[in-house]
C-alpha cells in the first residue's frame, strides 16, 4: 500500500486520548482500513490512492479516521463521556473538525446538526469509537485541543478551586446573595417547602446556616420595628408641639 499521513487533528485526537487515559486499552484502535474497507468508499481509506468519500484540495496521501479503544481504563471515564464532550462542542459550533461520530450503534453528524441517529452498519461499533475528519484544509490541520482533558478535572483539584472561589470577594459576594435570596418555593398544595433558610426544615438543629440566619432575620426585623417606631415617636411629638403652639384652653 502506498504511503499514507493521519490528518494532523487526527493525529491530536488521538495523542489526547492517550494523554487523558495513558492505560488505555489500544487493541481495537485504527487508522488506515483494512482490504475490506479498501472496496468501499470509506474515510479510512487514504485519500490521494483509495475510495473515500470526499475530495480534499491537497496531494498528500491522508486518512481522514481513527478508531479509539472503548475501554479507557480510566476513572471517571467512558467512553460514552468522551464522545459526548467531543459532539457537544461541535454542535454548540465550539469546534467544527469532525464529519460524523459513530459509537454505540450511534452516529452523530455534521450534516445533521449533531444529533444522533440510529446506526445501522455492519459493526455496532461497541469495541470502539470512530472519529471522521472532514476533508477541507483549514479543519485538517487544526491541532487545537478537543477539550478532553478540559473536562478531566479530579474532585480535589475542583474542591480547591471552589474553596478558592469561596474566598475571593466576587463568590462571597455570590454566595451571601444566593443564601439571603433562595427561595424552596412551595408545594402543589401551596405550602412552602421546607429547606431554604427562611424556612430550615426539620434538620434546623443540626443545620450550620439555620442560627446565623434567624440571627439575621430578627435583626432585620428589629431594625423594621425601630423605624416604625420612631416614626410613631416622631408623629405624636409633632402632634404635641402642634397642641403646645396653639396655647392653654383650647381643645384640639
Ligand atoms: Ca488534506
Ligand atoms: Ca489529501
Ligand atoms: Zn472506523
Amino acid at each position: 500500500m502506498a504511503s499514507w499521513v493521519l490528518v494532523p487533528c487526527l493525529i491530536t485526537l488521538r495523542n489526547e486520548f492517550n494523554q487523558l487515559a495513558p492505560g488505555r486499552d489500544r487493541a481495537s484502535d485504527g487508522s488506515v482500513g483494512d482490504s475490506a474497507h479498501a472496496r468501499e468508499k470509506s474515510d479510512h481509506n487514504p485519500d490521494e490512492t483509495g475510495a473515500t468519500p470526499y475530495e480534499d484540495a491537497d496531494r498528500r496521501n491522508e486518512v481522514h479516521a481513527i478508531d479509539v479503544d472503548d475501554d479507557l481504563r480510566k476513572a471517571g471515564w467512558t467512553m460514552r463521556k468522551a464522545v459526548e464532550v467531543i459532539v457537544i462542542r461541535h454542535r454548540e459550533g465550539r469546534d467544527d473538525r469532525l464529519q460524523n461520530v459513530i459509537y454505540d450503534r450511534t452516529i452523530w453528524s455534521r450534516s445533521w446538526g449533531w444529533t444522533a441517529r440510529r446506526y445501522t452498519g455492519s459493526s455496532p461499533h461497541t469495541e470502539h469509537a470512530h472519529f471522521s475528519a472532514r476533508y477541507t484544509t483549514g479543519q485538517e490541520s487544526d491541532t487545537r485541543p478537543w477539550g478532553l482533558l478540559e473536562e478531566d478535572v479530579t474532585k480535589s483539584e475542583f474542591t480547591a478551586w471552589m474553596t478558592e472561589w469561596a474566598k475571593s470577594r466576587a463568590g462571597r459576594d455570590a454566595l451571601a446573595q444566593a443564601l439571603l435570596t433562595y427561595d424552596p418555593g412551595k408545594d402543589a398544595a401551596g405550602k412552602v417547602i421546607a429547606g431554604g433558610v427562611t424556612n430550615p426544615g426539620t434538620d434546623a438543629p443540626a443545620n450550620p446556616t439555620v442560627t446565623p440566619s434567624w440571627a439575621l432575620n430578627r435583626a432585620v426585623v428589629g431594625t423594621q420595628l425601630g423605624y416604625d417606631i420612631r416614626a410613631k415617636v416622631d408623629k405624636l411629638l409633632a402632634e404635641v408641639e402642634q397642641l403646645l403652639a396653639r396655647g392653654p384652653g383650647k381643645s384640639v
